[in-house]
C-alpha cells in the first residue's frame, strides 16, 4: 500500500510512539501519573496518529497505558475545571468520536494490551480496538453513573456490542465491575493471560502484521461498516469489498503457493 504521509513521532507528547521495523507500531498513552485519563491534547493526538496511520504504511498497532492502569477514562479535573457549555462538551465528544471511529474504520489493526482499570472512556477507548487482551489485573467499569456523568466516547454503542445493553446498563447504575474469566466470558476482551498482556498484543499485532495490507484495511474497516448496514446491504458492500481484496495481485501468490503445497495448513492448536 503506498506510504504517501510520514508520522512525525517527536511531536507527540501525551502519546509514546515507537515504529518497529516490522511495521507494528507501539502506540502508549503516556500520563501514568494521571493514570492515562483522557484529556483533550490525548484526543488530539489519537486523531492525528489515527487518521495518518493507514496511508503511513502503519501495518499493526499495540495501544498500550504506562504504568500501572491501562486508562482511567475522562480526565476528571481538566472537565471540572474547564467548567464546559452543553455544546462545549458535545464538541469535546465528537473528537472523541472522531479518533475512536479513526481507530475502529481506519483499516490498520489495533490491538489493545490492558492491565488495571479500563474504565469509563478507557472502556470506550479500548472497545474501539479490534482485538482486547487482559491480564490478571485488569478490570472494567463504566463509573459514570457514581460521578453524575454519562459516556460520550461511543460506549452506548460499543460496549452494548460487546457486553449487551443490559450489562452495560448495570454497570452504569450499579457500578459494577467485571474481571478474570468473567470479564473475558462476557466480551470484555478476546484473550486472558496471566503474563504481560503487552507480550500477547505484540504477538498478535505481529500476526496481523503479516496479513496483506489491503486484506486487513477491509477486517479493520469494511467489517465494521457493514454492522451499520441492513443485511441486504450488507451482502451487497461484501461482494464488492471481495471482488476488490479477492483478486487483488499478492494474493494470486498465496493461492500459488497453496497450490504447489508451500502454504500453511489450517490445523487444530496442539
Ligand atoms: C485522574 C483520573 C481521571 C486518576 N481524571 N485525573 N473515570 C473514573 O471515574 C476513574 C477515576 N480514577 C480512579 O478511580 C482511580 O484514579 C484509578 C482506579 C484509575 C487509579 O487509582 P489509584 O489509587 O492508582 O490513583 P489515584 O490516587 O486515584 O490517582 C492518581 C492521580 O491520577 C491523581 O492525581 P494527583 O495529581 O492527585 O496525583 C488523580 O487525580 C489522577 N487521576 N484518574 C483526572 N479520570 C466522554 S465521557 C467519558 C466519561 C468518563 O470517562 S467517566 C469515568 C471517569
Amino acid at each position: 500500500m503506498a506510504k504517501d504521509v510520514t508520522i512525525d513521532i517527536s511531536k507527540f507528547e501525551r502519546l509514546e510512539l515507537d515504529a518497529r521495523e516490522d511495521g507494528v507500531w507501539i502506540v502508549t498513552l503516556n500520563r501514568p501519573e494521571k493514570r492515562n485519563a483522557l484529556d483533550v491534547k490525548t484526543v488530539e493526538e489519537m486523531v492525528d496518529f489515527f487518521s495518518n496511520a493507514q496511508r503511513a504504511g502503519v501495518k499493526a498497532v499495540v495501544l498500550a497505558g504506562k504504568g500501572d492502569h491501562f486508562c482511567a477514562g475522562l480526565d476528571l479535573i481538566e472537565h471540572h475545571d474547564e467548567d464546559r457549555s452543553p455544546e462545549d462538551f458535545m464538541h469535546v465528544c465528537l473528537r472523541w468520536h472522531e479518533a475512536f471511529n479513526k481507530m475502529e474504520y481506519g483499516g490498520v489493526p489495533v490491538i489493545a494490551a490492558l492491565q488495571g482499570a479500563v474504565v469509563g472512556g478507557g472502556l470506550e477507548l479500548a472497545s474501539a480496538a479490534h482485538v482486547r487482551v487482559m491480564d490478571e489485573s485488569t478490570y472494567f467499569a463504566l463509573p459514570e453513573g457514581i460521578r453524575g456523568l454519562f459516556t460520550g466516547g461511543g460506549a452506548t454503542i460499543r460496549v452494548a456490542d460487546l457486553v449487551g445493553k443490559a450489562r452495560m446498563i448495570d454497570m452504569m447504575l450499579t457500578g459494577r465491575v467485571y474481571q478474570g474469566q468473567e470479564a473475558a466470558d462476557i466480551g470484555l476482551a478476546q484473550y486472558r493471560v496471566e503474563g504481560s498482556s503487552f507480550d500477547r498484543a505484540l504477538e498478535l499485532a505481529q500476526r496481523a502484521a503479516e496479513n496483506l495490507p489491503l486484506t486487513n484495511f477491509a477486517i479493520c474497516s469494511a467489517i465494521s461498516h457493514m454492522q451499520n448496514m441492513s443485511a441486504l446491504d450488507a451482502a451487497y458492500a461484501e461482494s464488492v469489498v471481495a471482488g476488490v481484496v479477492n483478486t487483488q495481485e499478492p494474493a494470486r501468490e498465496r493461492l500459488a503457493a497453496f497450490a504447489d503445497k508451500s502454504a500453511m495448513r489450517v490445523r487444530p492448536n496442539s
